[in-house]
Protein backbone atom coordinates (compact mmCIF):
# COMPACT_ATOMS: atom_id res chain seq x y z
CA UNK A 1 0.00 0.00 0.00
CA UNK A 2 1.50 3.08 -1.09
CA UNK A 3 1.99 6.33 1.88
CA UNK A 4 -1.61 8.23 1.61
CA UNK A 5 -2.24 10.96 -0.47
CA UNK A 6 -2.26 14.35 1.28
CA UNK A 7 -3.02 17.87 0.25
CA UNK A 8 0.02 19.09 -1.30
CA UNK A 9 0.25 19.46 -4.63
CA UNK A 10 2.31 17.26 -6.95
CA UNK A 11 0.32 14.37 -5.94
CA UNK A 12 -2.18 13.07 -8.60
CA UNK A 13 -6.11 13.89 -7.40
CA UNK A 14 -9.14 11.12 -9.13
CA UNK A 15 -12.37 12.97 -9.18
CA UNK A 16 -15.62 10.00 -9.39
CA UNK A 17 -19.21 11.21 -9.71
CA UNK A 18 -21.89 9.23 -7.79
CA UNK A 19 -25.07 10.95 -9.02
CA UNK A 20 -27.43 9.37 -6.43
CA UNK A 21 -30.70 10.95 -5.49
CA UNK A 22 -32.35 7.72 -4.03
CA UNK A 23 -31.00 8.47 0.06
CA UNK A 24 -34.10 11.63 -0.09
CA UNK A 25 -36.89 12.92 -1.42
CA UNK A 26 -35.87 15.97 -3.82
CA UNK A 27 -34.40 15.63 -7.47
CA UNK A 28 -31.74 17.47 -8.43
CA UNK A 29 -28.91 16.07 -6.20
CA UNK A 30 -28.48 13.78 -9.38
CA UNK A 31 -26.99 16.79 -11.37
CA UNK A 32 -24.71 17.60 -8.57
CA UNK A 33 -21.31 15.79 -10.30
CA UNK A 34 -22.37 17.90 -13.64
CA UNK A 35 -22.69 21.26 -11.56
CA UNK A 36 -19.67 21.08 -9.85
CA UNK A 37 -17.16 19.92 -13.10
CA UNK A 38 -19.21 22.57 -15.00
CA UNK A 39 -17.74 24.58 -11.97
CA UNK A 40 -13.96 24.16 -13.31
CA UNK A 41 -12.92 21.74 -10.62
CA UNK A 42 -10.48 20.11 -12.47
CA UNK A 43 -8.63 22.89 -13.63
CA UNK A 44 -8.74 24.49 -10.07
CA UNK A 45 -7.18 21.88 -8.93
CA UNK A 46 -4.53 21.69 -12.08
CA UNK A 47 -3.56 25.21 -10.81
CA UNK A 48 -2.56 24.16 -7.61
CA UNK A 49 -0.47 21.60 -9.11
CA UNK A 50 -2.31 18.63 -9.27
CA UNK A 51 -2.91 15.72 -11.95
CA UNK A 52 -6.51 15.42 -12.08
CA UNK A 53 -8.24 12.18 -13.66
CA UNK A 54 -11.90 12.40 -14.46
CA UNK A 55 -13.16 8.29 -13.47
CA UNK A 56 -16.54 9.30 -14.76
CA UNK A 57 -19.55 8.37 -12.47
CA UNK A 58 -20.87 5.42 -10.71
CA UNK A 59 -24.40 5.31 -11.95
CA UNK A 60 -27.78 4.94 -9.49
CA UNK A 61 -30.92 3.96 -11.24
CA UNK A 62 -33.24 6.79 -11.93
CA UNK A 63 -36.28 6.63 -9.01
CA UNK A 64 -38.90 5.91 -11.14
CA UNK A 65 -37.04 2.36 -12.14
CA UNK A 66 -35.79 2.01 -8.64
CA UNK A 67 -37.65 -0.40 -5.86
CA UNK A 68 -39.33 2.49 -4.04
CA UNK A 69 -41.78 0.12 -1.62
CA UNK A 70 -38.83 -0.87 0.72
CA UNK A 71 -39.22 -0.25 4.51
CA UNK A 72 -36.04 1.34 3.77
CA UNK A 73 -36.78 3.83 0.69
CA UNK A 74 -34.21 1.99 -2.37
CA UNK A 75 -32.47 0.07 0.45
CA UNK A 76 -31.45 -2.32 -2.35
CA UNK A 77 -30.59 0.42 -4.83
CA UNK A 78 -28.72 2.40 -2.66
CA UNK A 79 -26.75 -0.61 -1.39
CA UNK A 80 -25.92 -2.25 -4.62
CA UNK A 81 -24.22 1.60 -5.54
CA UNK A 82 -22.61 2.07 -2.62
CA UNK A 83 -20.94 -1.33 -3.24
CA UNK A 84 -19.80 -0.59 -6.19
CA UNK A 85 -18.67 3.12 -4.98
CA UNK A 86 -16.49 1.49 -2.16
CA UNK A 87 -14.76 -1.03 -4.77
CA UNK A 88 -13.43 1.74 -6.76
CA UNK A 89 -12.52 4.16 -3.58
CA UNK A 90 -10.18 0.85 -2.77
CA UNK A 91 -8.60 1.16 -6.13
CA UNK A 92 -8.34 4.43 -5.71
CA UNK A 93 -6.48 4.56 -2.26
CA UNK A 94 -4.48 1.63 -3.40
CA UNK A 95 -2.98 3.63 -6.08
CA UNK A 96 -2.02 6.19 -4.10
CA UNK A 97 -4.36 8.82 -5.63
CA UNK A 98 -5.85 11.60 -3.35
CA UNK A 99 -9.64 10.35 -4.28
CA UNK A 100 -12.55 13.32 -4.37
CA UNK A 101 -15.96 11.71 -4.59
CA UNK A 102 -18.80 14.08 -6.05
CA UNK A 103 -22.40 13.30 -4.70
CA UNK A 104 -25.07 13.08 -5.11
CA UNK A 105 -27.04 13.00 -1.34
CA UNK A 106 -25.03 12.21 1.60
CA UNK A 107 -25.59 8.27 1.25
CA UNK A 108 -22.57 7.78 -1.07
CA UNK A 109 -20.46 8.00 1.86
CA UNK A 110 -21.66 4.55 2.69
CA UNK A 111 -19.99 3.34 -0.17
CA UNK A 112 -16.82 5.78 -0.47
CA UNK A 113 -15.61 6.13 3.33
CA UNK A 114 -16.19 2.25 3.74
CA UNK A 115 -13.83 1.47 0.71
CA UNK A 116 -10.83 3.87 2.17
CA UNK A 117 -11.71 2.13 5.37
CA UNK A 118 -11.10 -0.93 3.67
CA UNK A 119 -7.49 -0.33 2.68
CA UNK A 120 -6.51 0.52 6.38
CA UNK A 121 -7.60 2.16 10.03
CA UNK A 122 -9.02 5.81 8.41
CA UNK A 123 -10.42 8.53 10.46
CA UNK A 124 -13.63 10.43 9.18
CA UNK A 125 -14.46 14.38 9.48
CA UNK A 126 -18.48 15.17 8.96
CA UNK A 127 -18.46 18.46 7.71
CA UNK A 128 -23.01 18.90 8.18
CA UNK A 129 -25.99 20.46 9.84
CA UNK A 130 -27.07 17.30 10.62
CA UNK A 131 -25.22 14.20 11.99
CA UNK A 132 -26.54 11.62 9.84
CA UNK A 133 -26.79 9.34 12.48
CA UNK A 134 -30.04 7.66 12.43
CA UNK A 135 -30.84 4.00 11.54
CA UNK A 136 -34.06 3.04 9.88
CA UNK A 137 -35.37 2.54 13.91
CA UNK A 138 -34.92 5.96 14.59
CA UNK A 139 -35.28 8.01 11.11
CA UNK A 140 -38.47 10.29 11.14
CA UNK A 141 -38.24 10.18 7.00
CA UNK A 142 -36.86 6.65 6.11
CA UNK A 143 -34.14 8.09 3.86
CA UNK A 144 -31.10 6.77 3.67
CA UNK A 145 -29.13 10.17 3.53
CA UNK A 146 -29.91 10.87 7.59
CA UNK A 147 -27.96 7.72 8.52
CA UNK A 148 -24.76 7.10 6.93
CA UNK A 149 -22.51 8.08 10.02
CA UNK A 150 -24.72 5.51 11.97
CA UNK A 151 -24.14 2.96 9.16
CA UNK A 152 -20.08 3.59 9.09
CA UNK A 153 -19.94 3.06 12.59
CA UNK A 154 -21.88 0.02 12.25
CA UNK A 155 -25.94 0.92 12.97
CA UNK A 156 -28.40 -0.30 10.91
CA UNK A 157 -29.79 -2.41 8.52
CA UNK A 158 -26.54 -5.25 7.40
CA UNK A 159 -26.94 -5.21 3.79
CA UNK A 160 -25.56 -1.31 4.33
CA UNK A 161 -23.24 -1.82 7.24
CA UNK A 162 -21.64 -4.84 6.21
CA UNK A 163 -20.11 -2.59 2.45
CA UNK A 164 -16.49 -2.73 2.44
CA UNK A 165 -15.67 -5.57 4.01
CA UNK A 166 -14.41 -3.88 7.44
CA UNK A 167 -17.34 -3.98 10.09
CA UNK A 168 -17.63 -1.58 11.35
CA UNK A 169 -15.93 0.96 9.00
CA UNK A 170 -15.16 3.53 11.59
CA UNK A 171 -14.50 3.97 15.20
CA UNK A 172 -16.11 6.32 17.21
CA UNK A 173 -12.90 7.63 18.26
CA UNK A 174 -11.85 8.04 15.15
CA UNK A 175 -15.17 10.85 13.87
CA UNK A 176 -15.44 14.09 14.82
CA UNK A 177 -18.97 16.36 13.51
CA UNK A 178 -18.41 19.91 12.74
CA UNK A 179 -21.26 22.30 12.07
CA UNK A 180 -23.66 20.99 13.81
CA UNK A 181 -26.83 22.19 13.80
CA UNK A 182 -30.17 19.52 13.04
CA UNK A 183 -30.72 16.80 14.77
CA UNK A 184 -33.18 14.20 16.17
CA UNK A 185 -34.30 13.35 19.52
CA UNK A 186 -33.36 9.67 19.04
CA UNK A 187 -30.32 10.55 16.89
CA UNK A 188 -29.00 12.51 19.73
CA UNK A 189 -29.45 9.54 22.07
CA UNK A 190 -27.27 7.01 19.38
CA UNK A 191 -24.21 9.88 19.31
CA UNK A 192 -24.43 9.69 22.93
CA UNK A 193 -24.57 6.30 23.69
CA UNK A 194 -21.61 6.05 20.89
CA UNK A 195 -19.61 9.11 22.19
CA UNK A 196 -19.13 10.65 18.67
CA UNK A 197 -17.87 14.26 19.40
CA UNK A 198 -20.02 16.84 17.66
CA UNK A 199 -18.38 20.63 17.18
CA UNK A 200 -22.45 22.62 17.08
CA UNK A 201 -22.63 25.88 15.61
CA UNK A 202 -22.56 26.86 19.36
CA UNK A 203 -19.33 26.13 20.01
CA UNK A 204 -18.05 27.56 16.73
CA UNK A 205 -20.32 31.10 17.79
CA UNK A 206 -18.82 30.63 21.44
CA UNK A 207 -14.98 29.75 20.68
CA UNK A 208 -14.32 31.01 17.10
CA UNK A 209 -14.02 28.52 14.51
CA UNK A 210 -9.99 28.04 14.45
CA UNK A 211 -10.32 26.91 18.15
CA UNK A 212 -12.98 24.61 17.39
CA UNK A 213 -11.60 22.95 14.21
CA UNK A 214 -7.76 22.53 15.48
CA UNK A 215 -9.39 21.04 18.69
CA UNK A 216 -11.57 18.56 16.43
CA UNK A 217 -7.96 17.97 14.31
CA UNK A 218 -6.27 17.12 17.49
CA UNK A 219 -8.92 14.63 17.85
CA UNK A 220 -7.98 12.64 14.70
CA UNK A 221 -4.10 13.28 15.38
CA UNK A 222 -3.36 9.71 15.82
CA UNK A 223 -4.57 9.00 12.45
CA UNK A 224 -2.92 8.39 9.31
CA UNK A 225 -5.90 8.73 7.30
CA UNK A 226 -8.51 10.93 7.28
CA UNK A 227 -11.64 11.43 5.14
CA UNK A 228 -13.66 14.51 5.06
CA UNK A 229 -17.06 14.06 3.99
CA UNK A 230 -17.93 17.72 2.99
CA UNK A 231 -22.41 18.38 3.10
CA UNK A 232 -23.35 22.05 1.21
CA UNK A 233 -25.63 22.58 3.80
CA UNK A 234 -23.02 22.94 6.67
CA UNK A 235 -22.67 26.71 5.08
CA UNK A 236 -25.35 29.04 6.01
CA UNK A 237 -28.21 28.98 2.98
CA UNK A 238 -27.16 32.49 2.49
CA UNK A 239 -24.31 31.79 0.67
CA UNK A 240 -25.24 28.52 -0.47
CA UNK A 241 -28.49 27.90 -1.23
CA UNK A 242 -28.42 24.75 -3.46
CA UNK A 243 -28.52 21.97 -1.22
CA UNK A 244 -31.60 19.89 -0.03
CA UNK A 245 -31.75 19.74 3.23
CA UNK A 246 -30.83 23.87 4.24
CA UNK A 247 -30.51 24.74 7.78
CA UNK A 248 -30.48 28.49 8.87
CA UNK A 249 -27.41 29.62 11.07
CA UNK A 250 -24.65 27.67 8.90
CA UNK A 251 -20.75 28.67 8.47
CA UNK A 252 -19.88 32.26 6.84
CA UNK A 253 -18.11 32.07 3.54
CA UNK A 254 -15.15 33.05 5.65
CA UNK A 255 -15.40 30.58 8.27
CA UNK A 256 -15.93 27.93 5.60
CA UNK A 257 -12.52 29.03 4.20
CA UNK A 258 -10.92 29.49 7.46
CA UNK A 259 -12.15 25.41 7.94
CA UNK A 260 -10.77 24.17 4.43
CA UNK A 261 -7.44 25.88 5.35
CA UNK A 262 -6.64 24.77 8.66
CA UNK A 263 -7.44 21.16 7.45
CA UNK A 264 -5.45 21.72 4.65
CA UNK A 265 -2.05 23.12 7.10
CA UNK A 266 -2.74 19.94 9.32
CA UNK A 267 -2.00 17.84 6.40
CA UNK A 268 -4.10 15.15 7.64
CA UNK A 269 -7.17 14.58 5.21
CA UNK A 270 -6.42 11.85 2.50
CA UNK A 271 -9.77 11.50 0.70
CA UNK A 272 -12.54 13.98 0.26
CA UNK A 273 -16.93 13.88 -0.39
CA UNK A 274 -18.27 16.89 -2.19
CA UNK A 275 -22.23 16.00 -1.81
CA UNK A 276 -25.37 17.46 -1.41
CA UNK A 277 -25.47 19.91 -4.31
CA UNK A 278 -28.85 20.31 -5.79
CA UNK A 279 -28.79 22.68 -9.06
CA UNK A 280 -32.19 22.64 -9.07
CA UNK A 281 -32.62 25.13 -5.95
CA UNK A 282 -29.40 26.65 -6.69
CA UNK A 283 -28.90 30.27 -8.22
CA UNK A 284 -26.54 30.13 -10.96
CA UNK A 285 -24.60 27.50 -9.83
CA UNK A 286 -23.22 29.70 -7.10
CA UNK A 287 -23.51 26.73 -4.49
CA UNK A 288 -21.29 24.20 -7.30
CA UNK A 289 -19.02 27.30 -7.83
CA UNK A 290 -18.27 27.44 -3.65
CA UNK A 291 -17.91 24.31 -3.00
CA UNK A 292 -15.01 24.17 -6.20
CA UNK A 293 -13.58 27.87 -4.12
CA UNK A 294 -13.60 25.59 -0.82
CA UNK A 295 -12.19 22.47 -2.13
CA UNK A 296 -9.36 24.55 -3.72
CA UNK A 297 -8.78 25.83 0.00
CA UNK A 298 -8.33 22.41 1.28
CA UNK A 299 -6.24 21.81 -1.61
CA UNK A 300 -3.67 24.59 -0.56
CA UNK A 301 -5.00 27.42 -2.13
CA UNK A 302 -3.52 30.34 -0.50
CA UNK A 303 -4.39 34.02 -0.46
CA UNK A 304 -0.91 34.74 -0.52
CA UNK A 305 2.37 32.37 -0.98
CA UNK A 306 4.81 33.92 2.24
CA UNK A 307 8.12 32.46 1.70
CA UNK A 308 9.38 30.29 4.14
MN1 LIG B 1 -25.29 15.03 5.40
Amino acid sequence: MPEPARATGQRSVEILGVPMDLGQDRRGVDMGPSAIRYARLKSGLEGLGYAVTHLGNVEPPIPELARASEEVRHLTAVRDVCAKVAERAGEMVSRGAFPVFLGGDHSISIGTVSGAAGTGRTGVIWLDAHADYNTHETSPSGNIHGMPLAVLNGRGRRELVDIGGVEPSVRPEDVVILGLRSVDVREQELLHRDGIPAYTMKEIDAYGVARVVRQALKRLSHLDRVHLSFDLDVMDPDVAPGVGTPVRGGLTYREAHLIMELINESGMVTSLDVVEVNPILDVQNGTAELAVELVASLMGRRIIDLPQ
